[in-house]
């Protein structure tokens, strides 16, 4: 695919979970349906809280979109900051009931597969780019192990199989990127918590959506520095 072929960005949020009646990562995806950006469109595309059924309807929006970029979002209900995760684990430990009633203790995503993957987004460069607007940004090393841990593994597995298939196809579109970002909580979210749970507004997080996409576009090699931690 040249640079100028038109090109889709799909972005995934979830449907609400733990009887909350919203989920910012759905609110922002939403925001972003039909946004334009270098050549991009973005679609987006809500995902059920269900192991096993959230992948079923990533593979299906995959399918259907062929995205050269692909942004699945979650909440993190009580983190201060939009969490670029690093890692995906091939690990299902739910402390909590998924939306089908299902709670699997220490089973695996996809069996046999990696024991994990690393984003293929820029995490350090949209770090940067989101401090530069002033926007609560990290790069975080869990996704945790509940249903945003389990579609991030199921994402980074189906595009890594899609870059070994498009290796021995010479003269195909350059594999997909892809990658997980939580988001914090929306405000009224976090009043109905309490306990003075950090928060950030839907524009806000739409803003740095739309912050990440321009990165994620336009850098293909990640800048190199430090966003470890020691704990
Ligand atoms: N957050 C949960 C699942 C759905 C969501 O938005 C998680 O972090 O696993």
């Amino acid at each position: 695919m040249s640079d100028a072929a038109p090109h889709t960005v799909l972005l995934t949020g979830f449907e609400p979970f733990e009887r909350d009646p919203v989920n910012p990562s759905w609110e922002v995806a939403r925001a972003l349906d039909g946004w334009q950006q270098g050549g991009a469109t973005v679609r987006s595309v809500q995902l059920p809280c269900v192991f096993g059924k959230a992948a079923q309807a990533l593979d299906a929006a995959l399918a259907q979109w062929r995205p050269s970029l692909v942004i699945c979002l979650g909440l993190a209900g009580g983190r201060a900051e939009v969490s670029l995760e690093r890692v995906a684990i091939n690990l299902d430990d739910a402390r909590i009931a998924d939306n089908a009633g299902q709670q699997p203790v220490d089973t695996a995503v996809v069996p046999g597969a990696p024991a994990a993957y690393f984003s293929t987004l820029p995490i350090k460069a949209i770090v940067r780019d989101l401090r530069a607007e002033g926007l609560p940004a990290a790069v975080s090393n869990t996704a945790g192990t509940f249903v945003c841990n389990h579609i991030f593994y199921a994402l980074m597995h189906r595009l890594a199989q899609q870059a070994a298939g498009a290796a021995t196809l010479p003269g195909t579109a350059a594999p997909a990127r892809g990658g997980f970002i939580h988001v914090p909580y929306l405000p009224e979210q976090a009043a109905r918590v309490g306990g003075g749970a950090p928060s950030v507004a839907l524009d806000t997080q739409a803003q740095a959506l739309r912050a990440v996409i321009r990165t994620a576009l336009a850098v293909r090699e990640d800048v190199r520095e430090t966003a470890g931690q020691l704990h």
